[in-house]
């Protein structure tokens, strides 16, 4: 996607545990689900993921669709879809049904079932195993299929510590994992979109290029956001300075004596994209992506 290699070795020791863990309950997994932010389909999508889950079959939920560009999505869903996975697209905020991918779950793990029953084998839940990046929304899932608040969500990476298995009917079990990403992030623009959509720690990466890559991706695909909640209308690397100084000014970012605190905007900007203020936004587009 970009041809920029960034240093960013961030792979803490719980992220290679998790899917040590992963791999040693993988007899017990029948099913998966892949969790990819509909903002960020390309960046958010774990990179090795097939090494460790094997050929197990699966449904790839898209989270956060209330969030996302819906259009440029939607091509990103289509790619997938061509290249043989089944996407499940849902907005977990305000969607609590989700029987229908209960269905498409049950549907698919049918057949296995079946043999299983015919070599005498007793019936047993499905088990699936919820797995992707940081904070993309793995254990909101959970929570909306259990209808209730079973385990912990919060909106930064690294909530989740720990395995946990969780019952959700009789006929359904889920794992809920810690969010985990790949030993190298070599694509810069994927660390940063990363990063600027909440699923890398905010102290991993200079805050001053996460919000850089921020401003200058709204300018490139979203002109009028960038106009309309920061009231600039360009940045690039000459402009940069004089951003976060409109941005200081009209959003109050003032220190003692009326200069602006340049700390504050970061923060701004980042709260702004965190708490889905500048909504209608996906960062990959697929038409500029290298794979
Ligand atoms: N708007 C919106 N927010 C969502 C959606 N799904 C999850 N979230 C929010 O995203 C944040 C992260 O959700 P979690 O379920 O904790 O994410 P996780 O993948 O379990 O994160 P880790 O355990 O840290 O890896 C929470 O603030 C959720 O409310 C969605 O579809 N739409
Ligand atoms: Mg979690």
């Amino acid at each position: 996607m970009n041809e920029n290699k960034t240093n960013i070795n961030w792979y803490p020791g719980h992220m290679a545990k998790t899917k040590r863990l992963i791999a040693e309950n993988s007899n017990l997994i029948d099913f998966v689900y892949e969790v990819v932010d509909a903002r960020m389909p390309y960046s958010s999508k774990v990179r090795d993921i097939d090494a460790y889950i094997k050929n197990k079959p699966r449904i790839m939920i898209m989270t956060k669709i209330d969030l996302c560009d819906r259009k440029v999505t939607n091509e990103w869903i289509s790619y997938y879809e061509e290249n043989g996975y089944q996407v499940y697209p849902v907005d977990l905020e305000n969607t609590t049904n989700l029987q229908e991918l209960i269905r498409m779950t049950e549907q698919r793990m049918q057949e296995e079932f079946q043999k299983r029953e015919s070599k005498g084998m007793k019936a047993r839940k499905i088990r699936v195993l919820v797995v992707g990046a940081p904070n993309v929304g793995k254990s909101t899932l959970i929570n909306r299929l259990v209808g209730k608040k079973a385990v912990s969500v919060g909106n930064r990476p690294g909530v989740t510590k720990q395995l946990s298995w969780i019952r959700i009917s009789d006929t359904l079990e889920l794992l809920d994992t810690p969010g985990i990403l790949w030993p190298k992030l070599e694509e810069a623009e994927v660390a940063l979109n990363l990063a600027s959509l909440t699923s890398i720690k905010e102290e991993i990466l200079p805050i001053e290029d996460v919000v850089y890559h921020i401003l200058s991706t709204l300018e490139k695909y979203y002109p009028e956001k960038l106009k309309d909640r920061f009231g600039i209308e360009t940045v690039d690397e000459d402009t940069f300075e004089d951003a976060l100084i409109t941005i200081g000014q009209k959003r109050g970012c003032i220190v003692k004596g009326g200069s602006v605190d340049y700390d504050k905007v970061y923060a701004v900007v980042m709260n702004d994209v965190k708490s889905g203020l500048v909504p209608k936004i996906t960062f990959d587009h697929f038409h500029s992506a290298k794979f």
